[in-house]
């Protein structure tokens, strides 16, 4: 664990590959959870991740699962350099001072025998208990917990699966299509899933699910991952948060000062900043 802490640290001294855009002067929340990154798969969308870290800030955060992936012995990794900036960019957080706690999922569930540790500043839990600035108790965790009590829906095969992987490639192959012609990023299964009636009904009741466990913990509400959903809903009186992910969706959940919580759609964000100024497009 010291060998691993060392390598963190050279780590963290080094150059990322991609040079950091803004340092000072980023967006501040209190907290911000991103998790389902899947850094070691063609389908992480690193860039728009850097992206979004080096425009927001916060006094903590959550990494809520499934960061890496790709282990499985019969994948091959895809590791190319920005999936080794995502890893900087988040070392250099905890070395800046961020509180950062990563509550490992089921694609980096290798890192759960570390669970109680500290690595690199980051400290890894199996879930915990945030308190909102107004006082509410949130109970943080991945998700995949609930897998189990899922099984009898037949959609749970959409997750991890031959036809997952297929819309992925879709996907992928449709935004270099729209990147070619200029056009903002998409997600394909993010509006397919919307249109599936067995999705809709797997989601909700997943999310019913979580929302009953928070409860039977004390907590006030439930932040979660796994499923690639953002999402806030009230639930009988418990806050199911979603944070969603950053294959699909490229979604951040984030608190604000005063405890009002916000689920940030980074792919749109990116759009706006790179649209053209009101005054110019009246000009045209
Ligand atoms: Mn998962």
């Amino acid at each position: 664990m010291n060998d691993l802490s060392n390598l963190a640290r050279d780590f963290a001294t080094s150059q990322p590959a991609i040079p950091e855009r803004v340092i000072c002067r980023r967006r501040q929340y209190r907290t911000i959870w991103i998790s389902d990154v899947h850094l070691g798969t063609r389908g992480c969308n690193a860039e728009m991740l850097i992206d979004f870290l080096d425009h927001v800030d916060s006094e903590k955060m959550y990494l809520v699962g499934d960061i890496i992936d790709g282990w499985r012995l019969k994948k091959k990794l895809h590791w190319p350099a920005a999936h080794n900036d995502v890893v900087w960019r988040l070392l250099k957080r905890a070395k800046r001072g961020a509180e950062v706690i990563y509550i490992p999922g089921n694609h980096d569930e290798l890192v759960r025998q570390f669970c109680g540790l500290d690595f690199g500043g980051i400290a890894i839990r199996r879930d915990a208990m945030h308190e909102t600035a107004d006082g509410r108790k949130l109970l943080v965790l991945h998700g995949d917990e609930f897998d189990a009590i899922m099984l009898s829906h037949r959609w749970l095969a959409y997750l991890g699966d031959a036809a997952y992987e297929a819309i992925m490639g879709l996907n992928r192959l449709v935004n270099a299509w729209r990147r070619l012609f200029r056009m903002p990023y998409w997600s394909l299964s993010k509006h397919a899933k919307a249109k599936v009636k067995n999705a809709v009904e797997f989601i909700s009741k997943y999310e019913e699910v979580v929302a009953q466990a928070a409860a039977h913990r004390g907590a006030d509400g439930v932040v979660c991952g796994h499923i690639h959903t953002a999402e806030f809903r009230d639930i009988g009186g418990i806050a199911y948060y979603n944070d969603g992910d950053w294959v699909e969706g490229c979604t951040a959940l984030v608190e604000h000062f005063d405890g009002r919580m916000e689920i940030l759609h980074w792919a749109d964000e990116i759009q706006e900043r790179q649209a053209p100024a009101p005054s110019l497009m009246l000009a045209a």
